[in-house]
């Protein structure tokens, strides 16, 4: 056996996986095959009275199925196959005969979670790294091998389809308090704690279940009261999904079937739907997302000879304001690196801090930290008027007020006050990278960390680079904004970068939509429907219409009326119309709600009388101008790559992950197919749809942006 080991001391089994070669243990079809083995021989071997399943790794006890395994499975049948294989043998651990243990320290999730859902008992560390879950629908496919069944069973439906339609991993201390694990340790007294338990295991101790949830297990008994749940649930994940993603509500129906049915009736369904989800398009789709962002991890950020990253212990942030203090927070929370945060008054650095503290006192809420690290974090939070302790800075990004006057002050002011292997960043969204460079004397040393708002929630960071910047200053910037916790995408210093530079036509679409008289709430409903996760109107909305239009500006200038936005947007900013910011837009908001449509916004952009473009007609309109645009900017190289343009799209807008990006659904659409179709609604509407040279090109070559 080369990825188990088994010793035995005084009447326990130590069956120990770690899986040769491979950062994380994960089950492939090697290790269920040695599995087998190993539990013949823990089940001969006469002196073993119980048995701790743990892992030899640092940080992984087991990470799932081996995904790579999905991608290969060519039919239903081997994928029927496959689940029905890894099925039996969970089945066969949880039938032992043997109390078996799992000593649960780092990831724990998917196939590792069910295998230690079918062990007696659960130890789990409370190392950060512990992550406890099912993440199976987060690439199309069904926790398969019992996830389906035995986690309601322990901790209520309820609460395991909170986890299991979502995709959840949560950390430890979550997991033991919804009850999916027995008893939660430091990770140093785990082999002992563990070993204990399976003493007394094999000493004939049946561990009491804690009553967690018990409302909801009492909930589970009750045929009607499973019904509600159910019927919420899925109501829930419809309006969520939209119909988009089969994987979750399969798994809601394998949950309820086997609740209904019993466990084994429940095992043939989650095979039934694993099989046909695993080779289905979706899934496809969802695991080469999972597969770039694991890829996206490893990247530095540039090519060729790869400097050093400057390790980045003390963040300075200038501009205090509620940016700035988003980026602080979630760098002292994410990172935990001192910030030290400069603004022109106390009282804006008062509020800065204060948004700060707020990311951590959420997570302080959410138990992602104790009150003891909290109050750790919060030392490492300071602010000042002056730019004194700068020279301490490893990192300075500014976010301060976008204006190039304002932005070239605060650049000479940075530059004289940090050491000289200090990397500046601007935290711009619009103006160049290079034109707020002009100011100071070492450009190479400067680049934009453009983060989306807010900073806490949204995923994605764009590390801007001019022509002038450094490879160690890429790197530095790349490392720690993962550091943050950040999807990062290296892109290059054009107009609107990547993100904003495909999403200004689509938004201008809408803005003609709008005003060729289409309403707000058509417009919307196609682009949901198309699987955004909210319209485009709601979107300008949120992003607010002056800020749109900022940008608007920027890209008209640099790429002419193919960007040019509509006047009405002009005229709702000078009436005041800046949307949730300012209590109304497009929509109505009260106490920061959203309401419904304004419907004086028609009157103030001066919209045609009621117009009835059919759906499809919007959802091509305004996702054709996203494809054409998307394909113009990889050619001009703003990303390095399509997996980085694609990545960029679904973390920083929302481009519906089941298409994959809009540069594989391009390709799934065909270069032929959309070159024609842009020509077509340019013959329609305008040269602005033009399809761009390289779709031309490729249409004509048959060529795709991926291998086939
Ligand atoms: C499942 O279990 C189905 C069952 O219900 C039913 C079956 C019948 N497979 O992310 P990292 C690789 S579905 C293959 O950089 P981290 C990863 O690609 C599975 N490979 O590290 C990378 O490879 P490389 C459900 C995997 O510390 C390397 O390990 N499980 C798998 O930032 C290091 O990964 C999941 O969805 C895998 N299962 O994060 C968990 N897991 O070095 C998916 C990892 O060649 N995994 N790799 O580039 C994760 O979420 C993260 O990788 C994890 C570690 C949190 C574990």
């Amino acid at each position: 056996m080369d990825a188990f080991t088994i010793r035995v001391e005084d009447g326990i089994g130590w069956l120990v996986l770690d899986l040769p070669g491979e950062p994380v243990n994960m089950i492939t079809r090697a290790v269920r095959h040695e599995l087998d083995e190993a539990l013949d021989r823990l089940v001969a071997d006469k002196e073993i009275r119980a048995v701790v399943l743990i892992s030899g790794k640092p940080d992984s006890f087991i990470a799932g199925a081996d995904i790579d395994e999905f991608v290969a499975l060519q039919s239903r049948e081997e994928a029927y196959e496959l689940v029905r294989s890894g099925q039996a043998l969970i089945n066969r651990l949880e039938r032992l005969g043997k109390p078996i243990v799992a000593a649960i320290n780092g990831s724990c999730l998917g196939g590792g979670l069910e295998t230690a859902l079918a062990c007696t008992y659960r130890v789990a560390t409370d190392n950060p790294k512990t992550r406890i879950g099912l993440p199976e629908v987060q690439l199309g496919i069904i926790p398969a091998a019992g996830g389906c069944q035995r986690l309601p069973r322990l901790i209520g439906v309820r609460a395991a389809l909170d986890i299991i339609l979502a995709g959840k991993q949560v950390v430890a201390r979550r997991a033991y308090r919804v009850g999916m694990v027995d008893e939660l340790v430091p990770s140093a007294i785990l082999e002992e704690v563990a070993y204990k338990a399976a003493k007394r295991l094999a000493g004939g101790w049946r561990p009491k279940r804690r009553r967690v949830g018990a409302a909801d297990l009492a909930l589970d008994r009750n045929p009607l009261g499973r019904r509600v749940v159910f019927a919420t649930a899925k109501k829930q994940l419809l309006k969520k999904t939209g119909g988009h993603y089969p994987a979750p509500e399969a798994a809601l129906r394998a949950v309820q079937h086997g609740m209904k049915h019993g466990i084994e009736a429940g095992l043939d369904m989650e095979a039934a739907f694993f099989a046909e989800l695993a080779v289905d398009d979706v899934s496809r789709r969802l695991v080469q997302i999972f597969f770039a962002t694991t890829a996206l991890k490893k990247d530095p950020g540039v090519e060729g000879d790869v400097p050093e990253p400057v390790p980045v212990s003390n963040l300075g942030v200038v501009g205090a304001g509620f940016m700035g203090a988003g980026i602080g927070g979630v760098a002292v929370a994410q990172a935990g690196v001192d910030v030290r945060f400069r603004d022109n008054d106390f009282e804006r650095i008062g509020k800065g801090l204060e948004g700060a503290r707020k990311i951590l006192k959420g997570r302080l809420k959410r138990r992602r930290i104790d009150k003891y690290e909290y109050r750790r974090l919060d030392s490492l939070l300071s602010g000042s008027t002056g730019y004194e302790s700068f020279r301490r800075c490893d990192l300075v990004i500014e976010a301060v007020f976008e204006d190039l006057d304002v932005k070239h002050e605060v650049m000479r002011e940075i530059e004289e006050n940090v050491r000289d292997d200090c990397v500046i960043a601007s935290n711009t969204s619009t103006i160049p990278i290079a034109r707020i460079a002009q100011v100071v004397e070492r450009p190479e040393r400067v680049l934009g960390m453009h983060f989306f708002s807010p900073v806490e929630k949204m995923p994605l960071l764009e590390v801007i680079v001019t022509d002038r910047t450094a490879p160690w200053v890429t790197v530095s910037a790349v490392a720690f904004g993962r550091e943050m916790g950040k999807t990062v995408i290296v892109v290059q210093d054009q107009p609107g970068f990547w993100v904003n530079r495909i999403l200004g036509p689509y938004l201008n679409e809408a803005g003609r939509l709008l005003q060729q008289g289409v309403t707000v709430e058509h417009i919307d409903k196609a682009m949901t429907r198309f699987g955004f996760p909210v319209g485009p109107v709601t979107l300008l909305d949120e992003v607010g219409l002056d800020v749109a239009q900022k940008a608007a500006k920027v890209l008209c200038d640099a790429f002419g009326d193919r960007m040019r936005s509509t006047e009405g947007m002009e005229r709702m900013i000078e009436d005041g119309r800046l949307g949730r910011k300012s209590g109304s837009g497009f929509y109505r908001y009260e106490k920061g709600k959203k309401r419904d449509v304004d419907e004086t916004a028609y009157e103030i952009i001066g919209a045609a009388a009621g117009s009835k473009v059919p759906r499809e007609d919007v959802t091509k309109r305004m996702a054709y101008s996203m494809l054409n645009e998307a394909a113009r900017a990889l050619d001009e190289g703003v990303v390095r790559s399509p997996r980085d343009g694609d990545i960029g799209a679904i973390f920083g807008i929302g481009f519906p992950p089941f298409l994959g990006g809009p540069l594989r659904y391009l390709d799934e659409l065909g270069a032929k197919r959309v070159a024609e179709t842009l020509q077509q609604l340019a013959e329609a509407y305008g040269d602005r749809f033009a399809p761009c040279p390289r779709l031309v090109r490729m249409a004509d070559a048959g060529e795709r942006f991926y291998p086939a």
